[in-house]
């Protein structure tokens, strides 16, 4: 059960991992898994965000992915204390809506 959860959750990194980042439009397995891997990010993200300023403190983090929350500072690109989406999603190839 715990290696599902931390396989899950270290999925956008093996995405990422990948030098090209499959769009979400693309078709075939890559756009299926792309998408799958956007929506559950999506719904992560909103979910987190308590307060609804489109970007998420550690503590927001924490309540969808302990995983996220330990390893914060890497994910916090800019340094300002928060994730913002493409911060959470470790690349800039998915748009929020
Ligand atoms: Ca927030
Ligand atoms: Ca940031």
């Amino acid at each position: 059960m715990r290696t599902a959860v931390i396989l899950v959750a270290a999925l956008p990194f093996a995405v990422a991992a990948q030098t090209i980042v499959p769009q979400l439009d693309q078709s075939g397995r890559p756009g299926e898994i792309a998408r799958l891997v956007y929506e559950k990010a999506l719904k992560q993200f909103d979910q987190a965000d308590a307060d609804h300023n489109g970007k998420l403190s550690v503590d927001e983090v924490r309540t969808v992915s302990p995983f996220k929350a330990q390893s914060f500072a890497q994910f916090d690109k800019d340094g300002d204390g928060l994730l913002d989406w493409n911060e959470f999603v470790g690349h800039d190839r998915w748009q929020h809506p």
